[in-house]
């Protein structure tokens, strides 16, 4: 049995607080291998982290030091220069390295996304790639027995499926602390994505399959969570919710026979969906859709590789006005095969889309190990030997990028239900947070009266 201080290092609070669902199962995983494990989020003791950390690690006296790392920065790329995580990430690693010779240990998406990178960059002695629960009892097990182990632990060749999900183990102190902050809480019914959108990291990070939890299993999660912390509404985590073989249905089928009475939101993509189906997801509990539509014409869609066409966003969109869901739709402008044209008819394209958010970034984040990586490679956007920790942004260089921000600009002036650029949105949203809202808060951004 070894002694296992978890720590979340995320303090980032916008768009919201996020619960740290990634520590919440590491934690649950340790747990019934036999270990003693301490949850410390660093969120919650933002004020004073180094005595948080001075004390946890004085009080409970670990073993090992597991850190979960959720962002490198925001991936927009107009965000204030200050948004780059792994500087406070790094300033932490050091300050435990003075109080305590530990084994330390990496994991969550952000270091899964860049591990060779990450772990250089923070100093820090193993690092997992993808999920944890398994592969981290692993590398306990073998560090205690001095069994000899890599430095980096990849993805296993078996990942967890179906029955072999952990529960997350859920602290009521931060539950309270995040319900409070956000209004909601969060629960992932599912890992993987088998969608092969150029630019996107979730393949790396989940796997390219998609791997189910049993709709029972999620819902006896839920119902947990109501009756032990009183949550009621939930953001599905999950890639992608709507799955092809219509697995997302059944959990809905599951939550209203169980009568969970819980609001939920979640991820999807803009593929055909029908009536009966948005309704049944409504019964359930479906209040908000945040929809990857990620590009707003079809020239720039295949240039990212969606297998969808603007047409089926519009269509998608349409769908969920009548069945009165409200969906935020998410654009990229400016990835591969964005030209001049593109952009106008792209922002044409928007424009058709009625009763809803649009949130548009301009530029992608390139990702190492994406397709995207390699166009911008092999069109000389960034060299290859660029270590990518600090974010670099493909911009199509078929289109001026200082052009098209004023293009969206001008389309989306004095519309309050179009953002752009997102630190517009995070103002409007702050805005609101004063006034005491909560939850995705953009859905208080659409006018539902008028046409647009
Ligand atoms: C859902 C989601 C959101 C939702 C969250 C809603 C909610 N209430 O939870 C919303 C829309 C709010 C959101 C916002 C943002 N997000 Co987001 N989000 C995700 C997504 C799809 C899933 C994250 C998740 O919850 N996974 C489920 C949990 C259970 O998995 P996990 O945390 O990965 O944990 C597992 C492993 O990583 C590992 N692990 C975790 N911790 C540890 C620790 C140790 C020691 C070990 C060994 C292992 C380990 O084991 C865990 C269990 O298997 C990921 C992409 C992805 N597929 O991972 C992006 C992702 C995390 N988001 C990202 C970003 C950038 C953001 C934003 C900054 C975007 C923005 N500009 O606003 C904000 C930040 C919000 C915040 N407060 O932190 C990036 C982060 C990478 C980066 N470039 O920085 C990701 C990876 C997406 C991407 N583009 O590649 N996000």
């Amino acid at each position: 049995m070894s002694r296992i201080l978890l720590i979340s290092s995320n303090t980032t609070t916008e768009p919201m607080p996020v619960y740290p669902l990634g520590m919440a199962l590491i934690a649950s995983s340790l747990k019934q291998g036999g270990h003693a494990v301490e949850q410390l989020d660093l969120l919650l003791n933002f004020k004073n982290i180094p005595s948080s950390v001075t004390c946890s690690i004085a009080q409970f006296d670990p073993d090992f030091i597991g850190i979960s790392i959720r962002n490198i920065d925001t991936e927009d790329s107009l965000a204030p220069e200050n948004t780059w995580y792994l500087a406070d990430i790094k300033h932490l690693v050091e300050h435990i390295r003075k109080i305590c010779q530990k084994p330390i240990i990496l994991g969550g998406p952000a270091f899964s996304i860049m591990p060779e990178q990450i772990l250089e960059y923070l100093n820090a002695d193993f690092g997992i790639v993808g999920e944890g629960e398994i592969s981290l009892n692993k590398l306990i097990y073998d560090i205690s027995n001095k069994i000899k182990t890599k430095k980096i632990l990849y993805p296993a060749q078996t990942p967890i499926d179906q029955k072999e999900f952990f529960s997350p183990f859920y602290e009521k102190k931060l539950v309270d602390y995040y319900f409070d902050q956000s209004g909601m809480l969060n629960y992932q019914t599912k890992r993987g994505c088998p969608h092969g959108c150029n630019y996107c990291s979730y393949p790396l990070i989940e796997g390219k399959k998609f791997r189910h939890q049993t709709p029972e299993f999620v819902v006896d999660n839920l119902i947990r969570l109501k009756e032990k912390f009183h949550v009621d509404t939930l953001f599905f985590t999950d890639s992608v919710f709507n799955d092809r073989q219509d697995r997302y249905l059944k959990i809905a089928e599951q939550m209203i026979k169980r009568k969970c009475n819980i609001r939920w939101a979640a991820y999807f993509r803009p593929e055909n969906i029908k009536q009966d189906e948005l309704k049944l997801l409504k019964d359930s509990g479906l209040y908000a859709m945040e929809v990857g539509s990620d590009a707003a014409c079809d020239v720039s869609l295949k240039g990212i590789n969606k297998s969808f066409a603007f047409e089926d966003i519009f269509t998608f969109n349409e769908s969920c006005i009548k069945a009165k869901i409200f969906c935020a739709h998410f654009f990229m402008f400016g990835g591969p095969k964005e030209t001049k044209m593109t952009v106008i008819e792209g922002l044409k394209n928007i424009e058709r889309l009625k009763k809803c958010a649009v949130f548009v970034f301009s530029g992608i984040r390139i990702l190492p190990r994406t397709g995207l990586h390699k166009i911008a490679v092999e069109e000389g956007i960034i060299s290859s030997n660029n270590d990518l920790l600090k974010p670099c942004y493909y911009i199509s260089p078929l289109v001026d990028k200082n052009w098209m921000d004023i293009k969206i600009k001008e389309a989306f002036h004095k519309k309050k239900d179009r953002v752009f650029p997102m630190e517009e949105g995070l103002m409007r949203m702050r805005a609101l947070k004063i006034f005491g809202f909560k939850g995705l808060l953009w859905d208080r951004l659409i006018n539902h009266k008028k046409n647009t």
